[in-house]
């Protein structure tokens, strides 16, 4: 089934025969969550297992957490800081971190910890008789961002489908059999909050309705509601007592709708969710079948077909266990392709304007009290969710971040104040719904740079689009993520340098100090403090605000003169510390100073002692890491322009798991395409999607006089001699489309772009 768009979109590409048609098929059910299918709107998320005889939906809403507003500040913390400070510049670290337990009793903040992102528990249907079906088949589309179940029971071949509407925000399941009257299922609430589903007084619809929290005794601010109804053709519908029945029909359309009271962190839950659930509802039931799957699908492609790679499959119609289990001895390039585009899938149903930012596990999660809270993990996690979405094409999805930044903002001045007497404001390395920017989890939570990354990540976003209006919105959320250090480094007496004490390199001891992480200077400090500086420095520029903002730029430019600079060590590394303190042995899994090579552009190939010392490193840390971390390795060996070693690296990746929560931190690939920390996380899949476009283009070089540096092909594994992608965006607002065969260009296409212009390299 390729559809339309996509022969258009290839047209002319002459004697490359490649599929092009992105399905994710399964000759069988999901068996655990792991291998169960997710569907998404970005707000809505349902995990379909495709039981013939049991189906599971489980199901997730993007504001649905756990706790309630609550500033958790520990007020000791702030006379803590001086004395910090001296201690770790008198080489006291130990003892700064006794001070730091004995003061606080090693809690960083009155919970110390985040709060939860939570399940709401699952929609089951379940037909009788159906158990042992042939012709079993069920799918993935990501050209439709539909689920479907194909399957034959007593001589009945049966067909589901399922979509969470991009156009209506509801779940819609499809039910269709080839013989008339063949249709009967119950259909049920599964739920930890349960406290009895209810039923319509007209006797046909069901509801759940419940309160987050992780039990009876404390329940969180946040109620939900949900609501399911039926349109059968034929047969008859009924409910009782919470389970819907229906009966001898010959099609059925079920749409599932939920809300919950959430209104936004500070305000807490003063929302109708039985009003918000109805009228999405009331709206969607106005369509027929058809017109809602159009409305869908319309929407869905309207993103997904703005970018495509396309590898040529040597195992047409595998399904996707097939390809995961014998991808190392085939090395078919479909299978980076399918992950790419499922890279690209996964944002777009986690990450739309107006909802929530992608967790650590995207809005797919079937726990009260998920791994990490699965909340959002600063010093890397939530970065790295982000980075698929320029090069990859899908601009409009930073939005969630950008406002939840803007929040953040407004949050992380009370700390800044509160904690460091500074101005601006900060967030530390976690956050959640309710904009936590105070530490969690002790002195290894006291991180002040979570906010200052995200930050620059802004400025880079903006190179991508030139979107003014965008930057006219990032700019002051830039500009205090800035102006915070201005009150908050110190200058070390001895290297004399600024640094910010105290703080770490995520989430690394030097060796021999007993695990204790502080140190008088970790080199990524200055490196994210040097691109945030720059960008708020060109932004006021761009937005004419350097007159007014002037006292605060000039500033910021004294202090980036004085920061750290990038240092080679003893054994020819990048140092990841102010001190040569690296260890040629530690495989830790975060290499944090990496950031200067990627997403960094302050180690390129014209600093070739610190490309050199990057290499160094990176090959010492060796390529086996969780999921997030193989990602990153992907990306920093396509920045060393090594396609081939990247590519071993993304076969670890893609190496297929069962491994779950408890297990030793390797990475590898569930049967659904989700990256595995263990457990899941969300970050690997897109960090890796942007690695991927990372081996194929690369914008962030500039020539002597201000031009774009694109390096098309930069990086390209040789194991993908042939291939076709179309739609990559570079910065300086370039769209960039390539083909190339035998490993070379055969032809390009740049357009769009700044007035600046650009060079290409191949
Ligand atoms: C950071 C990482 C872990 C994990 C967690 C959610 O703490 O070091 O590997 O990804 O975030």
């Amino acid at each position: 089934m390729l559809s339309a768009a996509v022969v258009l979109c290839f047209a002319g590409l002459g004697a490359v025969a490649f599929a092009g048609d992105f399905v994710m098929s399964y000759d069988g059910p999901a068996g655990t969550w792991n291998e169960a299918l997710p569907l998404g709107n970005g707000r809505l998320g349902a995990m379909v297992f495709g039981g013939a005889g049991t189906e599971r939906f489980q199901l997730n809403e993007d504001t649905l957490w756990d706790g309630r507003p609550d500033y958790m500040l520990e007020p000791k913390l702030k006379a803590l800081v001086p004395q910090i400070r001296e201690l770790v510049f008198a080489g006291r670290e130990q003892e700064a971190v006794e001070l730091f337990k004995r003061t606080t009793g090693g809690k960083s903040s009155r919970r110390n910890t985040s709060e939860a992102y939570q399940t709401l528990g699952s929609l089951v249907l379940r037909f009788e008789g159906h158990d042992l079906p042939t012709a079993y088949r069920r799918a993935l589309s990501l050209e439709e961002a539909v689920a479907t179940c194909d399957y034959t029971a007593k001589g009945v071949a049966y067909r589901r489908e399922a979509f969470t509407s991009l156009a209506d925000d509801v779940l819609v399941v499809r039910l269709t059999a080839d013989r008339p009257g063949a249709i009967s299922f119950a259909a049920f609430f599964e739920s930890p909050f349960q406290r009895g589903a209810k039923t319509s007084d007209d006797g046909t619809d069901i509801f759940l309705c419940g309160q987050a929290g992780i039990s009876h005794y404390s329940y969180g601010a946040v109620r939900y509601a949900s609501h399911l109804a039926a349109r059968a053709e034929g047969g008859r519908v009924s409910a009782d007592n919470g389970v819907m029945t229906v009966e001898g029909a010959t099609s059925v359309t079920l749409l599932f709708s939920a809300a919950t009271s959430f209104v936004n962190w500070k305000d807490g839950s003063s929302g109708d969710e039985k009003a918000r659930t109805e009228d999405r509802l009331a709206k969607a039931l106005a369509y027929d079948y058809k017109t809602l799957r159009e409305r869908h699908v319309a929407a869905y492609r309207r993103q997904f077909d703005t970018c495509r790679l396309v590898l040529p499959d040597t195992q047409p119609g595998a399904t996707v266990p097939e390809l995961l289990k014998t991808f190392r001895e085939t090395r078919n390039p479909h299978l980076a392709a399918l992950y790419f585009a499922f890279g690209r899938y996964l944002l777009i149903a986690s990450s739309q304007p107006g909802t929530q930012p992608p967790t650590l596990q995207g809005i797919w999660n079937e726990w009260m009290l998920p791994a990490w809270m699965s909340s959002y993990t600063v010093n890397i996690n939530l970065q790295m969710n982000y980075w698929p979405v320029d090069v990859a094409n899908l601009s409009p999805l930073a939005e969630p971040l950008l406002s939840a930044m803007e929040e953040l903002a407004v949050s992380g001045a009370r700390t800044a104040r509160d904690i460091y007497g500074a101005r601006g404001w900060c967030c530390h390395h976690h956050t959640d719904v309710w904009r936590l920017t105070v530490p969690v989890h002790g002195a290894y939570g006291w991180w002040p740079m979570g906010g200052a990354w995200l930050s620059a990540q802004l400025w880079d976003h903006y190179r991508f689009t030139l979107d003014r209006a965008f930057l006219e919105r990032a700019y002051p959320v830039m500009r205090g993520a800035a102006e915070f250090f201005l009150d908050v480094l110190v200058e070390d007496p001895d290297l004399h340098c600024l640094t910010v004490v105290p703080s770490y390199s995520p989430e690394n001891a030097p060796k021999g100090r007993n695990g204790v992480k502080w140190t008088r200077g970790a080199s990524m400090d200055a490196q994210i403090l040097r691109d945030l500086f720059d960008g708020v420095a060109e932004a006021a520029k761009i937005l004419g605000r350097d007159k007014e903002d002037a006292a605060v730029l000039g500033a910021l430019a004294e202090r980036r003169a004085r920061l750290a600079p990038l240092k080679v060590g003893r054994w020819g590394q990048l140092m990841e510390w102010t001190e040569d303190l690296d260890d040629p042995e530690d495989t830790h899994r975060h290499i944090s100073h990496l950031y200067a090579l990627y997403p960094s552009a302050q180690i390129t190939p014209r600093t070739p002692e610190l490309f050199a010392a990057a290499k160094k490193t990176l090959v010492h840390r060796g390529d086996i890491s969780t999921g997030w971390g193989m990602a990153w390795r992907i990306a920093w060996w396509a920045r060393l322009l090594d396609g081939d070693h990247a590519y071993r690296i993304l076969e670890n990746q893609l190496a297929p798991t069962f491994a779950t929560l408890g297990d030793t931190y390797k990475g590898g690939t569930y049967l659904n395409l989700f990256d595995a920390h263990p457990p899941f996380q969300i970050d690997g899949n897109l960090g890796c999607t942007a690695a991927i476009a990372e081996l194929l283009l690369q914008s962030h070089e500039r020539t002597s006089d201000g031009k774009v540096l694109l390096r098309l092909l930069p990086a390209l594994p040789s194991a993908w001699p042939k291939g076709t992608a179309r739609g990559l965006r570079a910065r300086g607002g370039y769209t960039v489309d390539i083909d190339w065969d035998a490993g070379r260009v055969t032809s390009k296409r740049i357009t769009g772009g700044n007035a600046d212009g650009y060079v290409v390299v191949e």
